[in-house]
C-alpha cells in the first residue's frame, strides 16, 4: 500500500467512549441476537432510542443468522440506519468464533456501502453477554475494518464505539501497533 493511501486508511479508523446510541453517523451497527426481537447491552439501548417502530420492522426481517448482517431505518435516532448483525457465543475459541466474529464485521460494511452509507459505528460485538474477549474481538474488527477501507473505492469513515474507558485504550493500542508499522 503506497503511504498517502496507508494514512488514509490509519485515518478513517476511530475510537469513541460512549453510547453507540447517540451517534450522528449514517449508520450504526446493533450486536443482536438471531431472533432479532430484542435483548439487553447495545440492542436495549438502540431500540429505547430508536422507539418502537424498530422493533415492528425488525419483526419483518424473520431473524438473522450468526455472522450475517440485515438493515433497517433508524427511525428517532440521529443515524439513518440500524444495521444488526449476530456475533457468536464465545466457547473457547475453536469453535469458528473468529471468522464468524469476522464476518458480522465484513456483512456490516458491505450492506453500508450498498446502502449509500459512509459514517458507520459499531459497537464492541460479542464482548458483552456472548462473552467474546475484549482484546481478540478488537484485533478482528480491526483487521477486517482496515482490510475492507484499504481495497474498497469508497471512502468510509469507521468508529469503534466502546462502552468503557478500558475498552477503549485497547482499540487505541492496537490501531497504534498496526500503523506504527508502515510500509516502506
Ligand atoms: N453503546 C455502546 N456499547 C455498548 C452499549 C451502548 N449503549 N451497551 C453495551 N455496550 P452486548 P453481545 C457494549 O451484550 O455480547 C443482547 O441482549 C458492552 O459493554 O450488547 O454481542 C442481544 O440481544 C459490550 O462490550 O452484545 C444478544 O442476546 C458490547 O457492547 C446478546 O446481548 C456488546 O455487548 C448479544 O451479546
Amino acid at each position: 500500500m503506497v503511504q498517502e493511501r496507508y494514512d488514509a486508511v490509519a485515518a478513517s479508523l476511530k475510537v469513541h467512549v460512549g453510547d453507540i446510541a447517540k451517534l450522528d453517523v449514517d449508520a450504526i451497527v446493533n450486536a443482536a441476537n438471531s431472533s432479532l426481537m430484542g435483548g439487553g447491552g447495545v440492542d436495549g439501548a438502540i431500540h429505547r432510542a430508536a422507539g418502537p417502530e424498530l422493533a415492528i420492522e425488525c419483526r419483518r426481517l424473520h431473524g438473522c443468522k450468526t455472522g450475517e448482517a440485515k438493515i433497517t431505518k433508524g427511525y428517532r435516532l440521529a443515524a439513518r440506519h440500524v444495521i444488526r448483525t449476530v456475533g457468536p457465543v464465545w466457547q473457547g475459541g475453536n469453535a469458528g468464533e473468529e471468522e464468524l466474529l469476522a464476518s458480522c464485521y465484513r456483512r456490516s460494511l458491505v450492506l453500508a456501502i450498498e446502502n449509500e452509507v459512509r459514517t458507520i459505528a459499531f459497537p464492541a460485538i460479542s464482548t458483552g453477554r456472548y462473552g467474546y474477549p475484549s482484546d481478540k474481538a478488537a484485533a478482528t474488527a480491526i483487521n477486517v475494518a482496515m482490510d475492507f477501507v484499504s481495497s474498497t473505492k469508497t471512502l468510509v469513515e469507521i468508529t469503534f464505539c466502546c462502552f468503557d474507558e478500558a475498552s477503549a485504550e485497547e482499540y487505541r493500542r492496537q490501531l497504534a501497533n498496526q500503523t506504527a508499522v508502515r510500509p516502506s
